[in-house]
């Protein structure tokens, strides 16, 4: 079996709590690159934009870039990684489409997300059936202190709770949200604490949201959105495509090139 192929116990625990963190799963080298592309990447930082997600006592912005389209870029390398990808064929029992992906700038004294289901984003207009996943892949150290992302364990076999407008953002029912976590005890608070390289992947009915960011130093991550093949989207020019999947050379020349890129503009 290939290393980063995921065993039945992997699958089993990610049907039963809903996400699964791989350790170590991208090499310190590969998420080196990513990094420093990230932070040097004049187009990344031009389409960077705001919301104030976390409303809370200090309602700070958050800050996320996000594409849809897959170009010559390291982010969408990453999109068509067969380590990222093949894992979530495991998952999701089928090919996988892209759907987006987004990093995340997450600077300290920058805001996080309320409780949400991506699935209750994509509910209404976008995907008939909740089959997506996204996949974090930590660039930076995720702790408490500068807001990793936390779920609530389980939370997938929910079903998808109604979302509402809360601020821009689409929050996960909080009254419904209140009575199913007194009534479930093991709907358990699990902050995902990771280092550079490790990899979340969260269902699209997870619950899931992250605190501010009170720490000294950033984290910034990289999320990957597939859809499952058999979710054709409802919008018929929004035809999806099973992702063409890379081996990690691949992956690294296109990082390689766009580092040559990024570190040209610099020059200029
Ligand atoms: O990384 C974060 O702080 C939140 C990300 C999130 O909630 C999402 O991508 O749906």
């Amino acid at each position: 079996m290939k290393a980063h192929l995921l065993t039945p116990e992997q699958i089993r625990q990610f049907d039963k709590e809903g996400y699964l963190i791989l350790k170590n799963h991208v090499d310190r080298e590969e998420i080196d690159l990513l990094l420093r592309v990230a932070r040097a990447d004049q187009k990344l930082a031009e389409i960077a934009y705001s919301r104030q997600n976390y409303e809370g006592e200090k309602g700070l912005d958050t800050r996320m870039s996000l594409r849809t389209d897959l170009g010559e870029d390291i982010y969408s390398a990453w999109a068509h990684s067969r380590r990222i990808a093949e894992p979530l064929e495991q998952l999701l029992r089928d090919e996988v489409c892209h759907f987006y992906y987004k990093v995340m700038l997450k600077d300290p004294n920058t805001g996080g997300w309320e409780w949400h289901q991506d699935y209750g984003y994509a509910y209404g207009q976008t995907f008939p059936y909740p089959d997506m996943c996204s996949s974090l892949i930590a660039m930076d150290p995720a702790t408490r202190e500068n807001g990793c992302l936390k779920v609530l364990k389980g939370s997938n076999r929910l079903g998808r709770l109604d979302h509402r407008k809360f601020g821009n953002q689409l929050i996960a029912d909080p009254e419904r949200l209140q009575v199913l976590r007194q009534h479930l005890k093991d709907l358990e608070e699990v902050y995902c604490e990771l280092d550079p390289g490790d990899v979340l992947y969260f269902h699209g009915n997870t619950l899931h949201a992250s605190e501010p960011n009170t720490g000294s130093y950033s984290r910034w991550c990289l999320i990957l959105s597939y859809t499952a093949a058999h979710n054709m989207p409802f919008d018929p020019q929004k035809t999806m495509y099973a992702v063409e999947k890379w081996d990690v050379d691949k992956v690294q020349e296109v990082g390689r090139r766009h580092w040559e890129e990024v570190e040209a503009q610099q020059v200029k």
